[in-house]
């Protein structure tokens, strides 16, 4: 990566794709979704804070900010004229859209992960899947690219189409330059993210978790999957986990617009994440709806999960 002040330090987001000679389409793609950010930034500060009164998939309340985020991203989705369907954490079913001139592609998306934690005033983001065609229930390692906005102190966001994993950081002009290129995550150590009710781990999970502790792993979790992911890549150590738990073999988090994007870039930076026997990235999804546990972050660490994921 060039120096502060180089040009290569400047490069904005559209021309390190052209760059990575990355599809036109895609590329018009990405940047749709890195400008609907700017207005779910905007939503995010001065938005209303309240229950929208509707619930989603999940059975869980929607918020205000969750609807109005998901409707500027469906607008931009379905104005860019390259997108054949959708499908969003605050959406039921499906939608599909008008692709004019191909290639098209699919977008899996969670407008507004962990909406709830904007009211205390903590880092929430936006997280998205792309796959080629109007087929959403591929394989992660399908994917064609993957992306988050982390919307913290900084508003940053990191890419990958397969070529290496880059972070952007959003200028006073609300552009996106490039910060850090070609990411890599280490393959153990640093910290540990322990999502889920602890007094309702298995018994391996437990282990695990002892074990981490043994070895000097920090406890670093704060209930935003984006900035605890980015936390990882950004440190480039440690591992992150919403393991399976007692009454809930599935975890909470979601395949197509939570695990496979975020598998996608963490395997491209050189991590590993699992659902506790095999890559999140291999298994088929069955629906829209499905969850899975998983284990996320420097490969040492997720195949010492597997390990006494195993063995319980
Ligand atoms: P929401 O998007 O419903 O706020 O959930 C956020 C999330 O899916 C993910 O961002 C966190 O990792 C996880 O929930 C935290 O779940 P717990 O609150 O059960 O730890």
């Amino acid at each position: 990566m060039g120096e502060p002040g180089s040009t290569k330090f400047q490069t904005d987001l559209r021309r390190h794709l052209r760059d990575s000679d990355v599809e036109r389409n895609l590329v018009m793609l990405i940047c749709e979704l890195a400008e609907a950010s700017k207005y779910i930034i905007n939503s995010i500060r001065t938005g209303d804070l309240g229950v929208a009164g509707t619930s989603n998939l999940y059975g869980e309340d929607q918020l205000a900010l969750d609807v109005l985020s998901d409707r500027i991203m469906q607008k931009r989705l379905k104005n860019s004229g390259v997108v054949a369907s959708v499908v969003s954490e605050e959406t039921d079913e499906i939608i599909c859209f008008e692709c004019e001139d191909g290639p098209c592609y699919s977008v899996a998306y969670d407008p507004l992960d962990g909406s709830s934690l904007v009211d205390v005033n903590l880092a929430v983001g936006t997280i998205i899947s792309i796959h080629r065609g109007n087929n959403l229930l591929q394989k992660g390692r399908d994917q064609v690219a993957a992306l988050y906005i982390l919307y913290g102190p900084r508003t940053t966001l990191v890419y990958s189409v397969g070529d290496g994993v880059h972070e952007f950081a959003m200028n006073h002009l609300m552009e996106y330059t490039l910060t850090r290129e070609n990411i890599t995550i280490d393959n153990s150590g640093g910290i540990y993210s322990p999502g889920g009710q602890r007094n309702l781990y298995t018994s391996g999970t437990e282990k695990y978790v002892l074990s981490l502790e043994e070895s000097g792993h920090k406890l670093r979790y704060s209930g935003g999957f984006v900035p605890d992911i980015n936390q990882l890549l950004m440190k480039g150590k440690g591992v992150f986990f919403y393991p399976h738990l007692q009454g809930r073999p599935q975890g909470k988090l979601r395949m197509l617009y939570e695990l496979n994007p975020m598998a996608f870039l963490v395997e491209h930076a050189g991590g590993a994440a699992s659902n506790g026997c095999k890559p999140i990235l291999d298994i088929e999804p069955s629906g829209i709806e499905m969850c899975s546990p998983v284990f996320i972050g420097s490969s040492k660490d997720v195949a010492a999960a597997e390990e006494f994921i195993s063995a319980e």
